[in-house]
């Protein structure tokens, strides 16, 4: 299955998007809205012993981005990882084999959900600590910038991060060296159960990112033509040497913070704000925007080869060997 970005080539001609652009945007989103529900519907079943972040909801958030990104670009995740590594190009199986903690998994099984990379994709680190991917995220831009590689770093992560002081020195340096970074915030309005009016003051986050000296963009992160243009002008400001961009993404997360479940009903937020999300539906939304020009027929195998590729890679994870116990005390500091 190619899952390779296929659209830096379209931008750097600078041709609008096409029908089949766009179905391959979808085909992209399905796939990791499919790929996380077989999380999901399967978790209870104990084969997946770490924690789970579902980005279901906030799909078009990676693949709007990460679209706009060579092969050799950077990208740095968080705890919500999941769809930001398939969007770069992630491997599957590795995915799966990790969150199954298999020897075969894209870290080795170390690591699982929250620490998914893939080096020869350009995805180069998921960190679950707030904020703490950023800084790197940074450093290997300032790399970048002084190896005069060409490289567009991203930097991923969620609305709390900004509430880390690291976010802030990061924000500051990279700015003041013009590092050719963006930093992507996906604002999904919660920190685990405390909304963001509850923890920041009423302004825009697109002012704390200026107030660095940041160009700044906001846009709605569930319509992914709009986020791919928004991402485009921030990818190519950075390999212009124009500076890093902030680019604030408004989403939603539809699964509870952590785990496979629905948790409308627990009281942190009401039942109604998730139903205004849901019909802004990332996935749902671009599929009615492409209409005709995906057949029924087309969409039908589309859906059935992604899920045969789905359930291979849960086969894959099942039987690959776990790791030996000899290698434990490899790859840690002692
Ligand atoms: C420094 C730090 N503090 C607290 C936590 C616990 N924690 C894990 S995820 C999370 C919420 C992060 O919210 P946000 O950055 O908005 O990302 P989202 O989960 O909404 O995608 C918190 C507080 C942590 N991992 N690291
Ligand atoms: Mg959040």
């Amino acid at each position: 299955m190619n899952s390779q970005p296929t659209s830096a080539a379209r931008l750097a001609r600078g041709a609008p998007l096409g029908d089949e652009h766009l179905i391959e945007f979808y085909r992209k989103m399905l796939r990791i809205r499919l790929v996380e529900e077989a999380i999901a519907d399967h978790y209870g079943e104990g084969e997946m012993r770490c924690p789970v972040h579902l980005s279901i909801g906030q799909e078009a958030a990676a693949v709007g981005v990460c679209e706009t990104l060579a092969l050799t670009d950077k990208v740095y995740s968080t705890h919500r990882c999941h769809a930001h590594y398939l969007a770069k190009g992630g491997d599957l199986n590795r995915m799966f084999a990790e969150i199954c903690g298999k020897a075969a998994g894209c870290i080795g099984g170390r690591g699982g959900s929250m620490h998914l990379m893939d080096h020869d994709k350009g995805m180069m680190a998921s960190i679950p600590i707030v904020s703490s991917s950023i800084p790197i995220a940074v450093g290997s831009a300032l790399a970048d910038k002084r190896t005069r590689s060409g490289k567009v770093t991203v930097a991923f992560f969620g609305d709390a991060a900004i509430e880390e002081g690291v976010f802030h020195e990061s924000a500051n340096f990279a700015a003041l060296h013009k590092l050719p970074v963006v930093f992507v915030c996906e604002n999904n309005l919660y920190s685990v159960y405390t909304p963001l009016r509850l923890r920041q003051p009423d302004r825009p986050l697109t002012e704390v990112a200026r107030a660095h000296g940041m160009h700044a963009l906001h846009g709605n992160g569930n319509d992914i033509e709009e986020t791919f243009d928004l991402a485009a002008k921030a990818i190519q400001r950075a390999r212009d040497e124009q500076g890093p961009t902030f680019l604030l993404l408004d989403t939603y997360r539809w699964r509870e913070h952590c785990g496979p479940n629905f948790d409308n009903n627990i009281g942190y937020r009401d039942e109604s704000e998730f139903k205004e999300w849901e019909v802004r539906c990332p996935v749902r939304g671009l599929r009615a925007r492409i209409g005709d020009a995906l057949t029924a027929e087309r969409e039908r195998s589309m859906t059935a080869e992604l899920n045969s590729e789905i359930e291979a890679a849960r086969a894959f994870a099942r039987t690959a060997p776990l790791p030996d116990p000899s290698d434990a005390s490899l790859h840690v500091y002692a």
